[in-house]
Formats: structure tokens, C-alpha cells, sequence
């Protein structure tokens, strides 16, 4: 964190994405955000007045230096600290021309401002103690959710929950830390007034908060990335039929012809309020060869990544040698599907030997003609890749980041350590350090003890202007 001899300067950007638009809206905050603003404002600047504090003013802009006239803009004046930063903070809402939001930035630089880097406000915000780190990260993830679930979780992100979860633990540590020193105060007694078992049994109960926790990460880094669904099978399975159809729209080329799909193809979509990546691969064939096997292998890149595969086989095919290579290749650590496309081709009763098959995972079966089976589909692919969640309490704290995932990870060994060394035999004055150290793991995360790095890799991040 700065020190007592950095200057706080004013910083000025574009707070709405660039394009045209019905407004956009400049923010600048900082020591001299309103002064530099009402150098804008002919009349104010003439009069020695401004705006009034959190009410929208309408008022002409121009700029000093050219002394041309910018826009009519509603200009908002927040006092520092009741303002986003905690500074005082202007909010310029002007038509939404690229131009003339350049323009705009430009003759607030020419006054003094600098030009904000990525997620300064929030950062500032963050510094003046506005908002935690995990709350500013949520508010990113709140930015960029692309599905309703994402959305849900930053969204009670923001609002603090998963940051009084983790408060809530650091004083459960603090608490086992108080026992311990109770305990120890008394060296000389059989019958120490917390014996051993209560400070163990505390120190479980942190343990398992935090394994609750954790287990929510793996999902939770799926809810902002996707999950990656990859479909695989034999040339003309009907793999980018159903790519098509489970995206709605005619994304990849589907032909009769054997091969049609060579390099692979990924688009995001939303199932059921949450986040895929969905993937279309070149049909896998032993015998391939040249820009085939090329493509081929790219398919396996992505199935090495794959969340969830989508076997597909028609209808009207037997499970041959290649599905149970396949299996035995990819179906051990990937959760996989067996999809028997085209049932339209066959009879309603014709049922193949391979989906009767226990033990080898769910078996939808699809026809993009009729539709039949992908409601189906989609619930399976949603009941793979986020049970856990979709099953919980949507406002149930999450870990939807590595780093915060590593943080809780490195908290729950040293309380396990701390109760190993207990168990072992180790004076608890010694072995003491582990939970102050759990203690450290979750002040970082939070962000009540950080350093500039860690600030920069989370706020590296974020748009320009948030
Ligand atoms: N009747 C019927 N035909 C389908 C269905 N799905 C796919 N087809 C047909 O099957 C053929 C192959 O479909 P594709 O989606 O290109 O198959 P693919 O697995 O992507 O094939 P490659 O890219 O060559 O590996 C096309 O002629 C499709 O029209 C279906 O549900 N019903
Ligand atoms: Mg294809």
C-alpha cells in the first residue's frame, strides 16, 4: 500500500464500454475531480459555483483549452468518502459518441487529470476501505457474468457474503487461538480449565467450514470460465448437428459427407441459467491421415480439457472397437456422456445393445429434426457440471477464483497440521503458530493485510474506467 508520501492525483475515464450509444458516462475522482469539472462549466467557472452534491445537473461543456463547446452534459457531484472511491468523484453523463467521450477525457487530461489504468476506482475504492478485496473481485465477476448463476454468486459476492464467511472463520481461529492460550496459562495443573479435546474439537469445526468452502471452488472457477463440453465420435455421428442445435443457431457446416468438420469449433452458451463453453470436433477415425489427423488431434487437445463429453454415436450404429477405445481412453476422469443422435432415423423400439450397457455413465438420446431428447441432454450436462451448486442456496458463499481457492487450501493444512501436532504431542504454545498463520491466509484473501502485487494481479483485470 502507498505510503504517507504519495500524492493522491485525480484520474479521469470512460465508465461505459466504447461504441456509440444513447449516453456515456465519464468519471473522474481524485483531490480535484470537482474543481477540474467545473473548469468545463462556462457558468459555474464565471460564477465561482458548481454542482450540488449527489443531484443531477444539467449544464454546457466546453473545453477550456480549445474553447470549443463539447456537449450538454448531467453531471453528478459524489463528496468524498460517500462516493465509489471514497474520493470525491464527478460522473459526466454525455451523449454516447466515441468522439466525444475522447474529447471529453482529453480536456479533463489537459486540466490535470491522468487517465485511469484497469479497475483504478475499484482499486482506490478497495484503499479508502469502500469495499474488500473479495467484494472488488466480485464486482468484477459481476461485470463479466455471461449466465444467471455467475450472476447470482458475484452478485452476493458484492454484498459481502462469502466475505462475512471468511470473517466469520478468522475469528473461529482467533477464538481457538484464545483457548489456547487459557490453556496454557495453567502449565502446572492435571486439570487445565480448557483441556485439550475442546480446543481440538474447535479447531475441527474451523476445518470443516473450510472444507465446505473449498469444495464449492471447483465449480465455482467453472461458473466464471464455462464448462467445457467437448463432442466427440465417429465422422457423421451428427456431432455438429447437435452443436447447432444446442446453440440455436447454424454455427458449424453439417454435410453428409464423412470428415465435414476439421479444425474445432467453441462457442459460450447458457444452459439452464449456467454457464458452457461448447466445443465441435473433427470426427476421430483410427485411419486418418494429413489435415484429418491434424484436426484430429486438436480434438484430443481439447478432450484432455474436457469438463463433459458428449459421446455420439447414431441411432442406428453399433458401439464398436473405436467407443471403447475411446472409453477407456478419455471416459475415466472426464465425466462423459453417450448421446445416441439421429433417433429419428430409427424406430421408436429400436433400442441398441450399447445403451442398456450398465456402468458406463447417463445415455441421452437426440434428434435435431424433431428435438427430441435435448431438453434431456441439457439437463444432464447441467446436473454434471454443477450439481453442487445448482442443488445449493444461491446465497451460499463460493469460491469462484484460484487465488481465493489457494488461500482457503492453505488455511485448512495449517489447522490440520495444528491439530496433528496436538495429537502428537506437541505443546500447543508451539504448535499455536499454524492457526495464527491460517489467521494470515484469510486476512490476505480478504484483504485486510496485502501486498502491491497481490492488488495488481487483482485488479490487472478489470476494464479501464471500473
Ligand atoms: N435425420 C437426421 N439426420 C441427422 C441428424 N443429425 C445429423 N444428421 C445428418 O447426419 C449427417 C452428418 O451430420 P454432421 O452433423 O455433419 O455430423 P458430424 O459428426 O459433425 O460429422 P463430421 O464433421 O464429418 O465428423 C448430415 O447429413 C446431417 O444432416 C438427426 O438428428 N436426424
Ligand atoms: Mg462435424
Amino acid at each position: 500500500m502507498g505510503g504517507d508520501a504519495v500524492r493522491v492525483d485525480t484520474i479521469v475515464a470512460a465508465a461505459t464500454p466504447p461504441g456509440r450509444g444513447a449516453v456515456a458516462v465519464v468519471r473522474v475522482s481524485g483531490p480535484d475531480a470537482l474543481p477540474f469539472t467545473c473548469a468545463l462549466v462556462p457558468v459555474w467557472r464565471s460564477q465561482g459555483t458548481g454542482p450540488s452534491a449527489r443531484r443531477a445537473t444539467l449544464a454546457l461543456l466546453r473545453d477550456p483549452h480549445h474553447d470549443a463547446a463539447l456537449d450538454r452534459g448531467l453531471i453528478t457531484f459524489f463528496p468524498g468518502p460517500a462516493s465509489y472511491t471514497g474520493e470525491d468523484l464527478v460522473e459526466i453523463g454525455v451523449h454516447g459518441s466515441p468522439l466525444l467521450v475522447e474529447l471529453l477525457v482529453e480536456a479533463l487530461v489537459g486540466l490535470g487529470a491522468r487517465r485511469a489504468a484497469h479497475g483504478e476506482f475499484t482499486r482506490r475504492a478497495y484503499l479508502n476501505g469502500k469495499l474488500d478485496l473479495i467484494r472488488a473481485e466480485g464486482v468484477a465477476d459481476l461485470i463479466e457474468a455471461d449466465s444467471e448463476a455467475a450472476h447470482q454468486v458475484a452478485v452476493h459476492q458484492v454484498e459481502g457474503g462469502l466475505s462475512h464467511r471468511l470473517n466469520e472463520i478468522r475469528s473461529q481461529l482467533l477464538e481457538v487461538e484464545a483457548l489456547v492460550m487459557h490453556h496454557v496459562d495453567f502449565p502446572d495443573e492435571d486439570d487445565p480449565p480448557v483441556p485439550l479435546s475442546r480446543i481440538l474439537e474447535a479447531a475441527q469445526r474451523v476445518e470443516r467450514r473450510l472444507e465446505a468452502l473449498l469444495a464449492s471452488a471447483p465449480e465455482g472457477e467453472l461458473l466464471r470460465e464455462g464448462a467445457s463440453v467437448v463432442l466427440a465420435g465417429r465422422p457423421n455421428a451428427g456431432k455438429s448437428s447437435l452443436y447447432n442445435a444446442l446453440l440455436g443457431e447454424e454455427r458449424a457446416i453439417v454435410t453428409a459427407e464423412a470428415g465435414t468438420t476439421r479444425d474445432a469449433l467453441e462457442a459460450r452458451l447458457s444452459i439452464g441459467g449456467f454457464p458452457f463453453r461448447l466445443v465441435d470436433t473433427a470426427g476421430l477415425r483410427t485411419q486418418a491421415r494429413g489435415i484429418e489427423r491434424y484436426g484430429i488431434e486438436v480434438a484430443e487437445r481439447y478432450l484432455g480439457g474436457a469438463d463433459v463429453i458428449l459421446l455420439c454415436l447414431s441411432a442406428s450404429w453399433s458401439w464398436g472397437e473405436e467407443e471403447e477405445e475411446f472409453l477407456r481412453r478419455w471416459g475415466r476422469n472426464t465425466p462423459l456422456v453417450r448421446v445416441r443422435t439421429q433417433v429419428d432415423t430409427v424406430g421408436a423400439q429400436q433400442v441398441p445393445d450399447w445403451v442398456v450397457e450398465p456402468g458406463t455413465g447417463p445415455v441421452a438420446s437426440v434428434s435435431v429434426r424433431t428435438g427430441e431428447g435435448l431438453g434431456q441432454l441439457r439437463g444432464i450436462l447441467k446436473d454434471l457440471a454443477f450439481r453442487g451448486i445448482a442443488a445449493k442456496d444461491p446465497a451460499a458463499p463460493v469460491l469462484t477464483r484460484r487465488r481465493q481457492r489457494e488461500a482457503v487450501a492453505r488455511a485448512r493444512d495449517l489447522i490440520l497440521g495444528f491439530q496433528g501436532a496436538l495429537a502428537g504431542g506437541i505443546p500447543a504454545e508451539a504448535a499455536i503458530l499454524d492457526v495464527r498463520e491460517a489467521e494470515g491466509a484469510l486476512g490476505e484473501l480478504v484483504g485486510s493485510v496485502v501486498t502491491d502485487d497481490v492488488l495488481d494481479q487483482v485488479f490487472r483485470r478489470f476494464c479501464i474506467g471500473k
